[in-house]
């Protein structure tokens, strides 16, 4: 059951979007229209400025992968923050987290390099966190190609793309680079299970919502982790992991969000093992609310707030 009280602290910019997302259709959404759903989320046009927008294409493990390079106006090199956007491992492009991407690239005052990683479920477990960690790969060795400074490198991304960025910085610490400046995971999962602890399972039932419920999270996972086996690869126990050394962290969960005591416990877990590590609360704010600043401005000083900090730790 949702907890009442959490729930009635969500900020009233978002009652409506609950709403609509508490109609459950009839005939379940096909993979194509959840996607063009996620899209229609955002802005038809873009509101927030860049300097340049480039396409650019690396070699994925298993072919050519799309990335944008958002570029800062004024004089580089700039340092690289590569992203990886949300969505479940189902949904979500370049597109959904343009965005989210343009207000990263101009408050941090850095180039963001969004990935776009293969999808479930054509693409099961390891394809999408294969294809982020060569991206990150490929960001640290040729980022004087794209106008990046190539001893600055971080990562980012917001909820299964926040728990791509924290398998990557885990990956690069073990795996050799690129030295990382700095992680920003927003909304991230953390915990993947099943099985899940008794203490996450009910924390995520306090906070099951409309937007993102339960039952919607087991079911994106169970899409991606198709071998019953994925979920116990202890490369993905970052609870249980030893993050010391991961570079300065910022956490950035969201208030009404099944992932809020997770992203919290995450934050504790780096705090106590000596990663310097910002815990950000969006209160009042809902899983998606990084994504969706220019439609609902309430959620913006958030997503600013996280962004300059960002940008801070990437210079620092
Ligand atoms: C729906 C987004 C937005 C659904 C309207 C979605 C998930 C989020 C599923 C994770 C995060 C799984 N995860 O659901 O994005 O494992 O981090």
């Amino acid at each position: 059951m949702p907890d009442q009280n959490i729930l009635s602290r969500l900020n009233p910019e978002f009652a409506p979007l609950f709403a609509q997302f508490a109609v459950v259709p009839e005939t379940p959404p096909t993979m194509e229209e959840t996607r063009a759903m996620y899209r229609a989320l955002q802005p038809t046009t873009p509101q927030i400025a860049v300097g340049e927008i480039r396409e650019a294409e690396f070699p994925g493990p298993s072919g050519p992968l799309k990335v944008r390079h958002y570029i800062p106006a004024g004089k580089g090199p700039f340092p690289v923050i590569v992203h990886f956007h949300g969505g479940g491992f189902l949904i979500g492009d370049l597109d959904t987290h343009d965005a989210q991407c343009r207000l990263l690239c101009r408050e941090a005052g850095c180039i963001v390099m969004a990935v776009d990683y293969r999808l479930a479920p054509e693409h099961p477990y390891p394809a999408a966190h294969d294809d982020c960690f060569a991206a990150l790969r490929w960001a640290g060795a040729k980022a004087t190609t794209f106008g990046g400074d190539a001893g600055r490198i971080g990562v980012a991304g917001d909820s299964a793309g926040g728990h791509l960025a924290i398998y990557c910085a885990l990956r690069a610490k073990k795996d050799g680079g690129p030295a990382l400046k700095a992680l920003l995971a927003i909304v991230p999962g953390v915990v993947m299970g099943p099985p899940l602890t008794d203490e996450i399972a009910a924390g995520r039932e306090t906070r099951d919502n409309p937007l993102l419920s339960c039952e919607g999270m087991d079911n994106f996972v169970a899409a991606y982790f198709q071998d019953p086996s994925d979920a116990s690869d202890p490369a993905l126990n970052f609870l249980g992991a030893d993050v010391s050394g991961l570079p300065p962290s910022i956490i950035a969960p969201a208030e009404i969000d099944v992932l809020h005591d997770e992203g919290v416990a995450m934050a504790r877990h780096l705090e106590s093992s000596g990663v310097p590590t910002q815990l950000m609360v969006a209160e009042g704010m809902v899983h998606i609310y990084f994504s969706v600043t220019e439609t609902f401005p309430s959620a913006r000083p958030f997503a600013v707030k996280a962004a300059r900090a960002m940008g801070e730790l990437m210079r620092g």
